[in-house]
């Protein structure tokens, strides 16, 4: 017998704009296309689509903005992102975004953040994004959204939702990572970042790597945001982002991670991100999207026995 659950709320960010391909403004319609909510629903989630947030589709920058190419339309954006993020918390229901380009992480957390005293971050990426426009090397927005959530970054980024820090560095984990800028690594001894890079994963094994997370992120915060960025898995099984690095997690793992991630129960919100559907002729960039939140949601993990990963928690 199925058991209703707690609402979900589709909410989709079609930016492109943190970076210069065009496409990652269709992953959220494409998702939708694939068939996201009829999945969800079978899942026995009363679930809400929200449509997409209106965003600027036009790329305005000027030579001088190099450090921070199309600034004024993703501040736009996020003020947007951070109230409907912000309305859905609080109407208690799960806020599941479709992305877009990482840049969007920035509203998200804005409308998040605000309803709790520590939130955990599980930041699911190649990349650190967290860049500043003095370290980055591209001036794209979306290598920068953890930097700008941290309340580092230009004061435009930094005070979407009108307060600054929304993620401590404390409160953050990060997986998958394997492509870091001088600045990236920096601020990640500095500010003793949790980083489980993909070799780590390999080495320690996925189940181990999301068993330790969930052990430090439920003993310090009182909810948690998953920011899944593509590109954290290999590029070979997901092409489908626009700045892929080789040597990610297997998809069967990140496949797992979310299924672990769903059984320990402390995931609080969810976002995907950077799916690119016009790099993919082939759509599996699109289809995992979609068989990464059936995990999340308890796809694979509540089949009955079919498939029982190891448990997260002892029991
Ligand atoms: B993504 C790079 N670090 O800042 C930069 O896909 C890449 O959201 C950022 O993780 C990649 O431009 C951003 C070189
Ligand atoms: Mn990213
Ligand atoms: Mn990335
Ligand atoms: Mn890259």
């Amino acid at each position: 017998m199925k058991k209703m659950r707690k609402g979900i709320s589709v909410i989709g960010v079609p930016m492109w704009l943190g970076q210069t391909r065009f496409g990652a403004n269709l992953g959220p319609d494409a998702i939708r296309a694939a068939g996201l909510v009829t999945r969800l629903k079978g899942l026995a989630y009363r679930v809400s689509d929200e449509g997409n947030i209106a965003v600027g589709t036009k790329a305005p920058y000027k030579r001088q903005d190099k450090t921070l190419k199309n600034l004024q339309p993703i501040v736009a954006a996020s003020e947007k992102v951070a109230a409907k993020v912000s309305r859905t918390v609080a109407a208690g229901r799960f806020p599941l975004i479709l992305g877009g380009d990482h840049s969007i992480a920035i509203g998200t957390l804005a409308g998040i953040s605000r309803h709790y005293a520590n939130l955990g971050v599980i930041w699911y990426d190649a990349h650190g994004d967290l860049n500043t426009p003095e370290t980055t090397p591209s001036g794209n927005i979306h290598g920068m959204p953890l930097a700008a959530s941290m309340g580092l970054g230009h004061p435009a980024l930094t005070g979407i939702g009108g307060y600054v820090g929304k993620v401590k560095a404390e409160n953050l984990v990060m997986i998958g990572i394997r492509d870091l800028d001088p600045g990236e690594r920096l601020l990640i001894a500095e500010r003793k970042i949790r980083v489980y890079t993909a070799d780590d994963v390999s080495r320690l094994g996925i189940a181990q790597v999301i068993a330790e997370t969930v052990d430090y992120l439920s003993a310090r915060c009182d909810g948690v945001h998953l920011s899944f960025d593509l590109d954290g898995i290999d590029p070979l099984e997901v092409p489908g982002v626009g700045t892929p690095v080789a040597g990610g997690i297997s998809y069967s793992d990140s496949l797992a991670a979310l299924a672990l991630l769903h059984r320990s129960g402390i995931i609080t919100s969810a976002e995907l991100v950077e799916v690119n559907p016009l790099l993919d002729r082939e759509d599996r960039t699109v289809s995992a999207a979609l068989a990464l939140a059936g995990a999340l949601f308890g796809e694979v993990a509540d089949s009955e026995g079919i498939c029982q990963p190891a448990a997260a928690t002892p029991s």
